[in-house]
């Protein structure tokens, strides 16, 4: 019984380490999320496909926090960027302007448009992409290759890390 317990205390113990909050590598950390910059060029439907095989998906930017976060991170990879945009998960589609987040089926709720977008230049521009530069959110064409930001969630167990 009490070899039993001890087993059991040292899972929990293992299990409390795997939850706490840590990154794959080539991730970074910020509040309940690991972002990766895949600095390949891909159409924004391969980023979305690429991120799910390695499980994650297109980054959800969804609020003031996490914008600051990526617009900080991207600014300080700038150099290693070789793409006029860094893909995200944001797209609309068959309703003209209605902004979703791709595969998680939920209106984009706070947008972080650079001036003057979205402009849907050319009627055909149904992807959201950090812009280079100012990296502020631009529509762009869904077909054009970018780098592209992955984000995985973090499982947390309740009561130790808490949502
Ligand atoms: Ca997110
Ligand atoms: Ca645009």
């Amino acid at each position: 019984m009490f070899k039993l317990s001890g087993v059991i205390l040292i899972l929990a113990t293992f299990t409390d380490v795997i939850w706490c909050q840590s990154c794959p590598s080539g991730f970074l950390h910020h509040d309940n999320s690991c972002y990766s910059l895949i600095r390949v060029l891909a159409s924004w439907a391969e980023a979305s496909v690429y991120c799910q095989a390695i499980g994650s998906h297109l980054a959800y930017v969804e609020d003031a926090s996490e914008h600051s976060f990526v617009e900080g991170y991207l600014k300080r990879e700038d150099t290693t960027i070789m793409s006029d945009g860094i893909w995200i998960s944001g797209l609309t589609y068959l309703v003209k302007d209605d902004w979703q987040w791709g595969f998680k089926n939920t209106r984009i709720a706070n947008t972080f448009w650079a001036p003057g977008e979205p402009n849907n230049d050319r009627s055909s521009q149904f992807c959201v992409m950090y812009k280079k530069g100012s990296y502020m959110w631009d529509d762009n064409e869904c077909q054009d290759t970018e780098y592209f930001l992955c984000e995985l969630e973090l499982e947390s167990a309740p009561g130790i890390v808490g949502k």
